[in-house]
């Protein structure tokens, strides 16, 4: 269904069209803007409320700079829908997210106006930093370089890194701060609160006014602006020296705060910003799910993504069951959590910033001391719960498995060189579906499996996870213990099971075959298990093996695996180089063991978006292609 766009957002196939409207459209422009994304997110879902914030500031930057000459990077690139909309591509927009369709994120390939991939938090100020710099050393000058960075992704490591870099770098870099007090979760940490100081403290605002008088003469001045911008900034900077600017002091001209929804406001300011050199932050306060009632009066965390949703009444959409339905793995975890901390009380949960993404929340809601939101932060959080464990706490550190990626160094260099006894769970473990590639949890299993004194595990059920929580809680003074699991529901509607300890390492038989054999570690074990009664009714007897622990490996029954079988199909919802199936070919080879073995996983390339199920097909490790594989191995003629 293709999605009317209002008359003048009609017209619009790129920022030169929104320049040709008078200023005074521009109100009409975000009015239309704003109705086209809520009417295409009600019916194809996608994230929302971010979107919605930010229609004044993405309608002002493209009016008032010359993309996609002038760089425009977005920081997690979440917020960009009405970007992607008013550069080219709003008759595509129903794609969005959609297998083949556009990128729910800015993407280099996608359009010269996306100047950055992102996906992540917090990349923004580096990256646009870094075209600065590149323009200053071709000497180009005209060039303009902004970061649109919202409050919750400041609160990152990186975002902290490129300001002060930025600091000393003399270039023209512009950083938008849209400050919506929120993350996914409300944000948390000191810097929110510094925020929220410098918003409302009114000695700061009574200075503001005074500056931005002074600025607002800038265009009248012509040349002398720039005199006049210094004048501006040392008597702020006089000022707010008793006020010490947090970003003054790192040396970066600070604006603001200014109203980011007043469209008219945010052009006069951004063109005046445009002339004053060097890099310069501009505070702007906005709403989340801004100009749609449920989205700016109700739950922000809620309206981040709510899915699809009746546009007129705001009832979001939910799938209704007759019968009961396995719950989310990630609700497993959280409920299983509480029920652990409260039996063992040095349990700690830990989320950078997912308290809702990873059900975290059912933790800080029952036991708030128990569990704790470091912001958007997984470094600090690895860092953090070795520190705990240092201590003898127990902490359950939740982190999406795509986002350990920027917590590597800290894994190895504080926990597993130290061999600290910390507990990782990696939601979103293997293909995460419509969020694509900068998404996927597809590295985990060979990234954690070269690491000392680390425990690999992935459960194959509800019931697996439960068990695997509660042997990792279990009195252990060494190795960190990782458990991954993928986004989405398992397959147990019955599944708060007794929980009982599993051996370390030890996998288990779960059907009994011929020539072949499937071993598969995590949940793509359940596609196994319908290929093996699939092909049971066929007379072809398979055998299966959840092997559980990629490492370590359980070597007893890998024995009896190669003792028995000659065809090994190994399948992991992970990447084939160097994960569990390259773990099962390295114990082969290290046993002199001759067997014909294929992999299954996520191959050696960048995988777009699309269902989870569509991507396991694309990649032949659904359970057609995981049957296709068997059949294919056992026609075949042994070449062994
Ligand atoms: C490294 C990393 N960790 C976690 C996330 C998940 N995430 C996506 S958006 C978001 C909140 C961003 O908050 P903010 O920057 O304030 O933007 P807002 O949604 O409020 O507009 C988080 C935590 C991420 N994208 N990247």
């Amino acid at each position: 269904m293709l999605i009317t766009p209002g008359k003048l957002l009609s017209e619009i196939n790129g920022p030169d069209d929104i320049k040709k409207l008078d200023q005074a459209q521009l109100v009409q422009l975000c009015d239309e803007l704003r109705q086209f994304i809520i009417d295409n997110v009600s019916v194809y879902g996608g994230h929302f409320g971010a979107s919605l914030g930010v229609v004044e500031l993405t309608v002002a930057l493209h009016y008032v700079f010359k993309t996609p000459y002038d760089q425009l990077v977005w920081d997690v690139g979440h917020q960009a829908y009405g970007h992607k909309i008013l550069t080219g591509r709003r008759d595509e927009f129903h794609t969005n997210r959609l297998y083949g369709g556009l990128s729910g994120f800015p993407k280099r390939k996608e359009s010269e106006y996306d100047t950055f991939g992102v996906g992540h938090s917090s990349t923004s100020i580096s990256a646009a930093l870094g075209m600065a710099v590149a323009s200053r050393y071709q000497n180009i000058e005209d060039k303009q370089h902004i970061a649109v960075i919202g409050d919750g992704a400041l609160t990152g490591g990186m975002a902290f890194e490129g300001l002060n870099h930025a600091g000393v770098s003399d270039t023209n870099l512009l950083i938008v701060l849209n400050d919506n007090c929120m993350a996914i979760d409300p944000n948390v940490g000191a810097m929110k609160d510094y925020l929220t100081d410098i918003t409302t403290s009114k000695a700061y605002n009574r200075l503001k006014d005074e500056a931005w008088n002074l600025l607002g003469k800038l265009s009248m001045f012509g040349k002398s602006a720039q005199e006049i911008a210094s004048k501006v900034e040392s008597g702020i900077k006089a000022t707010l020296l008793s006020q010490s600017n947090l970003f003054e002091s790192l040396n970066l001209r600070y604006f603001g705060p200014v109203d980011g929804h007043d469209v008219n406001h945010l052009v006069t300011v951004l063109n005046d910003l445009k002339n004053i050199k060097g890099p310069k932050i501009l505070h702007c306060i906005t709403v989340k799910g801004k100009g749609y009632g449920p989205s700016e009066k109700g739950n922000a965390t809620t309206w981040h993504a709510p899915g699809t949703f009746d546009k007129i009444t705001g009832e979001i959409h939910k799938k209704v069951f007759t019968n009961p339905q396995p719950p989310k793995y990630q609700d497993v975890f959280g409920h299983t959590l509480v029920e652990l901390a409260k039996q063992n009380d040095k349990i700690i949960g830990i989320t950078p910033a997912m308290p809702s993404g990873s059900s975290m929340n059912i933790m800080m809601k029952e036991m708030p001391e128990r569990a704790i939101d470091v912001g958007i932060a997984e470094q600090h959080a690895v860092t953090f719960s070795a520190g705990l464990a240092t201590q003898g706490l127990i902490p359950f550190c939740n982190i999406y498995s795509t986002f350990m990626q920027r917590a590597y160094d800290q894994v190895i260099h504080d926990v597993c060189i130290q061999n600290l006894p910390v507990n990782f769970c990696l939601d979103r473990a293997g293909f995460a579906g419509a969020d694509g590639p900068t998404h996927h949890g597809a590295y985990d299993i060979a990234y954690f499996r070269c690491l000392p004194n680390m425990i690999v595990a992935a459960p194959m059920n509800e019931s697996e996870l439960r068990n695997l929580m509660y042997t990792a809680q279990l009195p252990r003074t060494e190795r960190a213990f990782s458990i991954r699991y993928p986004r989405g529901q398992g397959v147990m509607a019955d599944w708060r099971t007794p929980m009982e300890e599993i051996q370390i390492g030890s996998g288990r038989k779960i059907r009994e075959g011929e020539e072949l054999a499937i071993l598969t570690i995590g949940h793509v074990g359940n596609y196994a298990v319908e290929v093996c009664e699939r092909l049971a009714k066929l007379n072809i007897e398979v055998g299966h093996f959840d092997m559980r622990f990629a490492k370590p490996l359980d070597e007893q029954l890998l024995h009896e695996i190669f003792s028995q079988y000659k065809k090994i199909l190994t399948v992991e919802d992970g990447s084939i180089q160097g994960g569990f199936g390259s773990a099962i070919i390295e114990f082969m080879a290290d046993h002199n063991y001759h067997a014909e073995i294929r992999r299954l996983g996520i191959p050696d390339r960048i995988v777009e978006h699309g269902e989870q199920l569509e991507l396991h097909k694309e990649c032949g490790f659904d359970p057609d292609g995981i049957e296709q594989a068997v059949v294919a191995m056992l026609e075949s003629v042994s070449k062994i």
